[in-house]
């Protein structure tokens, strides 16, 4: 549902106040710490971003895509770990429910996803399944009125503090891609199910990922998300909808980046003049400033193109690939901008250049994103 637009503009000015007042000055603490405060967590439910995405009735926000992705700019604009903290809940842990489950199913999770007080992940990922995502081995076995789940997830957002996984497992393994796998809600606490240490990360610290692990875990049949072989689709069609939300992150942080290359510009003398005077410098501004205004104009198009219900799958695709490879460079001008400060901790543009370095591989590499473009360009015929 699209927001009018004065309620939008004071929900896009709150999370701009909390951005900058509450998480910019907390970065430097969350990565050293590779933890978040607890307060800062239970603030974030107070601001009602675990439910941005979920249905009113179920109490959540209820935002459009293009207002998610106006919201996902904002909260670009700190370290991207804090958008994970909340990022599953938003995006790939709770969109298979909303889109594929039952009322049931609705009615039993989705009030607590958008409070926050369910913790959600997206659990597709294996150590033979990454890009090709439909070599799903996790098996899921009927045994009466359960199914039975055996194997191993890795690279799970969020699986440390989860309380339900969106599970995407094999039910047929006579048909060997994705069309014998289905999704299944897990909980947690289902016996067998564990989860392993949190990964050592290149960047992001703060947010975390893990393994996790089937051992005979029993699901009610009533678990299963859309029809029994459907669950490689549903898995496809959430990755379309958080490719977007990834976009709009990206440009977040780029205009995050933009600013602070600005301000470092001005202040910043050499040769008797400061910084911002050289042309050369300009130059580096005038093409992050550039690549950043188009990956936001091709992710709000797509995202006002979604919500009027047309396909976005390549769009989608187009713009995750744009907007990734984006902030790589913006990150990258940054640190020839600030110099050797650039590569010192203290000053953070570090920091940013190794935690945007996971946009362009999570929720689908740039040569997937390429994959997916081509082949829809091509059936198109241009
Ligand atoms: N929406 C709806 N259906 C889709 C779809 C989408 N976005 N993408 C594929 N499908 C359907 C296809 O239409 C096809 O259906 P039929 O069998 O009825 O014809 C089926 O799913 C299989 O699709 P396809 O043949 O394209 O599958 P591939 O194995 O070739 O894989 C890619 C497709 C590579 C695009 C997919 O595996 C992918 O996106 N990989 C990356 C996964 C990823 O992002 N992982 C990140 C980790 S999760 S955070």
């Amino acid at each position: 549902m699209a927001l009018d637009a004065e309620t939008r503009d004071q929900l896009i000015d709150t999370v701009r106040r909390f951005v900058t007042e509450r998480l910019r000055p907390l970065e430097a603490k969350v990565a050293e710490d590779d933890a978040m405060p607890d307060e800062v967590i239970e603030e974030m439910k107070g601001l009602g971003l675990f439910g941005l995405s979920i249905p009113e009735q179920y109490g959540g926000l209820d935002l459009s895509m293009e207002d998610e992705c106006l919201v996902g700019v904002e909260l670009g604009r700190t370290s991207p770990a804090f958008r994970s903290a909340f990022g599953t809940n938003v995006g790939i842990g709770s969109q298979a429910l909303c889109m594929f489950g039952t009322e049931a199913q609705k009615e039993k999770f989705l009030p607590g996803i958008a409070s926050g007080e369910i913790i959600t992940s997206f659990a597709l990922t294996e150590p033979e399944a990454g890009s090709d995502s439909a070599n799903v081995q996790t098996r899921a076995t009927k045994d009466g009125d359960h199914y039975v789940l055996n194997g191993a997830k890795r690279f799970i957002t969020n699986a440390n503090k989860a309380h339900l996984f969106t599970v995407m497992a094999r039910t047929d393994p006579s048909k060997p891609g994705g069309g014998g796998v289905s999704a299944f809600l897990v909980e947690r606490d289902s016996p067998g199910l564990t989860v392993g240490k949190s990964e050592k990360k290149m960047g992001q610290q703060g947010a975390h990922v893990s393994e996790v692990f089937f051992d005979n875990v029993r699901v009610p049949a009533e678990n299963l998300i859309g029809r029994e072989g459907e669950g490689f689709k549903v898995a496809m069609q959430v990755l379309d909808r958080g490719r977007l939300h990834i976009s709009s992150v990206c440009i977040g942080v780029a205009e995050r980046l933009i600013a602070d290359c600005v301000a470092y510009a001005s202040e910043r003398k050499q040769f008797g003049q400061p910084l911002s005077s050289f042309q050369l410098l300009q130059g580096m501004i005038a093409d992050s400033k550039t690549e950043a205004l188009a990956a936001k104009a091709l992710t709000l198009e797509t995202a006002r193109r979604r919500d009027a219900g047309e396909n976005v799958t390549m769009e989608a695709a187009a713009a995750k690939y744009f907007a990734s490879e984006m902030v790589g460079r913006v990150a990258d001008r940054a640190v020839q901008i600030f110099g050797g400060a650039g590569y010192i901790a203290d000053y953070g543009i570090e920091r940013f250049y190794r935690d945007v370095r996971i946009f362009r591989i999570y929720e689908g590499t740039s040569q997937i994103q390429q994959v997916i473009i081509a082949r829809e360009t091509l059936k198109r015929g241009g």
